[in-house]
């Protein structure tokens, strides 16, 4: 029934979440160690991961058919563990080294001054790991501060895959154990890649690349002649092994950004359509199946609105950013740096394009004036900056 593909969850002030009771004053209150707004509270439990007409529960299931179906051993699948998670869980127990930019209060939600809203499923690695686990994935929404645009959106969903070998397997390959458990993971994503876009590659010419990224190997898709960054991976440190009882195995490990492989697979323009309650966008998705493309209703006219500062020592582009969707929410669809320059005094001045488009309907001139100059008002009181006329 529509009932039952409608997903916008009802005001509450009280979730439960994988087992545990949340209070939203626990989640969103005014106190310096804590930075998550409403907007990014209405979105807790709404788990689009678990719908199987919605094109991540969609994509979700099919991946789990590829692990059902090319593995003998089976994949353990968790979907429902809580999102909030402590500061050790998210970042430590995966050695994200001290000083790392993604543990500021500028890129992840936190709770307070040892709890985060997860910034990937990476999060959960060390406990399955120590609850005796060896082949697992593990699907979840996660959070993070972020740009605007298309393919960036501060709540999304990642699938971790995780496999342990130990060297009965790896030995008799006259491999090391590394190199094993390498060729393994490539072998894992190509067939997954397969098994998801085997009629798109032959059709559309999609293509999929293996790169180093900064941190760890990844896969990029070729959208348009654009390279997308879909996934990370790569083989696991030694010392989450060795600290969680596997000190005499090799892993490997990947972490998947589940709307963007959507977006390639499904032809899905913006990440802000996953949330969306059209019916134009959600009745043209169906359980179980993957080769859909996603027909674009008519796509409404944008405004553009430029908007220049100088700026001062705390400015941020995510913190410009969260204050821009906590007044436009999903009707912003970008927000671009277009002019920077600095004078001899060494002041730097900014300006910032913002895109307004909504995806259902034209917005009217006095609805975006309204929403601009809200904008202006929010960034100088929160954001304490003064903006050129
Ligand atoms: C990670 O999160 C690693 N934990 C992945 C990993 C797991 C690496 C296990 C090695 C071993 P990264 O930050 O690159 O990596 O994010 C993974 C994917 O999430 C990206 O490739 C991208 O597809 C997606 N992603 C990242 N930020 C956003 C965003 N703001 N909106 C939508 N998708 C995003
Ligand atoms: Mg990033």
């Amino acid at each position: 029934t529509t009932d039952k593909r409608k997903w916008r969850r009802p005001v509450v002030s009280i979730l439960e979440l994988g087992g545990v009771k949340i209070a939203k004053d626990d989640v969103v209150r005014d106190d310096p160690t804590n930075n998550v707004p409403d907007t990014i509270f209405s979105k807790l439990g709404m788990q689009l991961h678990r719908r199987n007409q919605h094109p991540i529960g969609i994509l979700k299931n099919a991946i789990y058919e590829y692990f059902d179906t090319n593995f003998s051993s089976k994949f353990d699948k968790f979907d429902d563990l809580c999102p909030l998670v402590s500061v050790k869980q998210n970042f430590d127990d995966v050695l994200v080294p001290a000083d790392h930019v993604s543990r500021s209060y500028n890129d992840t939600y936190y709770v307070d001054s040892q709890t985060v809203l997860r910034c990937h499923t990476s999060a959960h690695q060390a406990e399955l790991l120590r609850e005796g686990h060896t082949h697992f994935l593990v699907t979840g929404d996660v959070y993070r501060r972020d740009s605007i645009d298309s393919t960036h959106y501060p709540v999304f969903h990642q699938m971790e895959g995780f496999r342990v070998f130990s060297p009965d397997e790896w030995e008799p390959s006259g491999l090391d154990a590394t190199s094993y458990a390498a060729e393994d993971l490539k072998k894992c994503l190509e067939g997954l890649a397969r098994h998801l876009f085997e009629g798109d590659i032959v059709k559309f010419g999609k293509q999929l690349k293996y790169v180093h990224h900064f941190e760890y190997l990844g896969y990029e898709f070729n959208v348009k002649e654009n390279w997308l960054e879909v996934l990370g991976c790569g083989v696991t440190e030694q010392e989450i092994l060795r600290r969680n009882g596997r000190p005499d195995n090799v892993a490997w490990a990947f972490g998947l950004g589940l709307e963007r492989l959507a977006m390639v697979l499904f032809d899905i323009p913006d990440i802000r359509l996953f949330w969306s309650n059209d019916e134009r966008f959600i009745s043209q998705f169906c359980s179980g199946q993957l080769g859909i493309k996603f027909k674009p209703f008519s796509k409404y006219p944008p405004c553009y609105k430029d908007m220049s500062f100088w700026i001062n020592e705390s400015f941020t582009e995510n913190n410009l950013c969260e204050v821009i969707r906590g007044v436009a929410g999903d009707l912003v669809e970008e927000v671009s740096l277009i002019d920077n320059f600095t004078n001899k005094k060494g002041m730097t001045s900014h300006c910032y394009r913002i895109a307004y488009r909504s995806m259902e309907r034209s917005l009217t001139d006095e609805e975006i004036n309204d929403l601009q100059w809200n904008v202006r008002e929010q960034v100088q009181n929160k954001l304490n900056l003064v903006l050129d006329e």
